[in-house]
Parts: structure tokens; C-alpha cells; sequence
């Protein structure tokens, strides 16, 4: 090896083994477990389903990574090893046969892949069964939402319902380990039914319905829901909340319900807060808004 390329090589690993330094140090200081790590900023989701889909992004988060470096090492490469030393043209490669095909070949591979996966988690968040445990029907209307236990019916033969109001935030009692299925039916205008906490949003469609289902709510709690879909003046205001329960006090609110409790009341009977505890009811009037 002549002197000035030892020199060289010499430099680049010093180089290389300070920027692998760097990268372990700020894994060690920023103090995160390797699950966290891997989760890449995926949030916590509390459905089975959320969790099937950390699994897609953590696989396509570690593929742009492996692509990631591969270019990020070719670049610093190239630059190093091939800067301008003479005003002589370097060797001008063109019409390199193999090397066309790998970069044609190779990220074809890499999009079969990522479809196939996706496909396998998307058939996976989109099944249904025959017989889930609560089908609620789920009705967006201008500006607010309307929930229906579509099984339940209470002392007079009829559904037992939550409706929204401009006062009152709809509650979605619902209970936790049970396979719940919502259908989607819109009144109006396209709405969105979206609940961040399930990381997922389905279209409430005018004229069609639509449904999705949940294998189960995994963690009791208050979790707000809202419209993601503009949809007209007070879009923005259209929140509800789901709130998850045990199935044992699942069954006590819809008992309650049954005999004609409201919502707030049932709530009230089965030891929870009787109003919205992930958002508020919005002051609809505009014109009390004016500029004094
Ligand atoms: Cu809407």
C-alpha cells in the first residue's frame, strides 16, 4: 500500500469509529428502551389492531433506514475517495449493463415487499366476523353524532341511542375485551369517524354504510373522538368520547339504559362521571364571538 492511501484509510475508519461512537452515546443519554426505540415515534394505540400496525411501521422505518445508510455510506464515499486531486476528468462510467439492472431490480424488490406487508396488515384491520359481541351504529350528522346500540332495545322497542347536542358531548360507552363492530351511516355530508387513541379513521359516507371492527379496547378510560373529514361550519366542534369500561359495567349501563336512563344518569349508576372527560362542549354561537 503506498503511504498517502494508508494515510487515507486511516483517517476514514478514525472517522467511522467517532460517528458510531456519537450514535451509541446518544442512545445511551437520550435513555430509551429498545422497544421504545423501535417503536419510531409510533404512539401507544389501544386496540390489537394499533399494535399491528406498529409492527408494519417498525418494518418499513428499519428497511428506509438499511437504504438509508447504504446511500448515506455511498455518498460520503464517493466524496472522499473520489474528490478533485487533478484537473484530469476521472473515468467516465456509462451504459454499465449490471448496474442498471440492480438499480431497476432492486427497488422493485423493495416495493414488493412493502405491498406484501401492508396488504397482510390491511386484510388484518379490515376482517370481519359474523357474530362480534356490540355493533354500534354510528351516525354523523351536521354538526354532531349519534350512536346506536344496535342490539339493544329498551322497555318501548327502541334503540338504545346516544345523540350529541351543542350542550352535551355524546359519550360511546363501550366495553373493554369485547370485539366491537361499528357501521357507518352519514345523514348528510361526508364525515369521518376517527378515534386518535385506535390510531385509525374510517369515512361516514352519505347514501352507503361503512363499518370497521375493533378485536378489543385493551385499556379502561376517556378517549376523544372527532370528525376528519371537513364537513362544513363547525367540523371543527364535532368531538365525542369513547369510554372504554369493564364489560361488567358495560352490561349494568346498558341495563340501565334499557329501563331509560339517560346517558348521563346510566353513567352516573355505574360509579363514572356522567359528562365528557377528553373534551368539551364548544360555544357554537358565532355571534357572540364579534370584536368588542
Ligand atoms: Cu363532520
Amino acid at each position: 500500500m503506498v503511504p498517502n492511501q494508508s494515510a487515507r484509510t486511516g483517517r476514514l475508519g478514525r472517522a467511522l469509529r467517532l460517528a458510531l461512537g456519537a450514535a451509541l452515546l446518544s442512545a445511551v443519554l437520550s435513555g430509551c428502551s429498545a422497544e421504545e426505540a423501535l417503536r419510531f415515534g409510533w404512539p401507544k394505540g389501544i386496540t390489537p389492531e394499533a399494535e399491528q400496525m406498529r409492527d408494519l411501521w417498525t418494518g418499513s422505518v428499519v428497511a428506509a433506514l438499511v437504504v438509508g445508510v447504504l446511500v448515506w455510506g455511498l455518498i460520503f464515499w464517493v466524496v472522499v475517495r473520489y474528490r478533485k486531486r487533478t484537473d484530469d476528468l476521472p473515468v467516465q462510467t456509462r451504459f454499465n449493463l449490471p448496474i442498471e439492472v440492480l438499480y431497476t431490480v432492486a427497488p422493485f424488490l423493495i416495493i414488493a415487499v412493502l405491498f406484501y406487508y401492508t396488504a397482510i396488515v390491511q386484510t388484518r384491520i379490515n376482517r370481519e366476523t359474523t357474530n362480534p359481541d356490540v355493533t354500534i351504529g354510528v351516525v354523523g350528522f351536521k354538526w354532531n353524532w349519534q350512536f346506536r346500540y344496535l342490539k339493544e332495545n329498551d322497555k318501548n322497542g327502541h334503540v338504545v341511542e346516544t345523540t350529541g347536542t351543542s350542550e352535551e358531548v355524546p359519550i360511546l360507552v363501550l366495553p373493554t375485551t369485547k370485539r366491537i363492530r361499528f357501521e357507518e351511516r352519514s345523514n348528510d355530508v361526508i364525515h369521518s369517524f376517527w378515534v386518535p387513541d385506535m390510531l385509525f379513521k374510517r369515512d361516514v359516507i352519505p347514501g352507503r354504510t361503512n363499518s370497521f371492527e375493533v378485536a378489543s379496547i385493551d385499556r379502561t378510560g376517556a378517549y376523544v373522538g372527532r370528525c376528519a373529514e371537513l364537513c362544513g361550519t363547525y367540523h371543527a366542534f364535532m368531538n365525542f368520547e369513547v369510554r372504554a369500561v369493564t364489560p361488567d359495567k358495560y352490561d349494568r349501563y346498558i341495563a340501565a339504559r334499557k329501563e331509560g336512563a339517560s346517558t348521563a344518569d346510566a353513567l352516573r349508576q355505574i360509579g363514572e362521571p356522567p359528562v365528557s372527560q377528553s373534551t368539551h362542549p364548544f360555544d357554537t354561537d358565532r355571534t357572540a364571538r364579534k370584536a368588542s
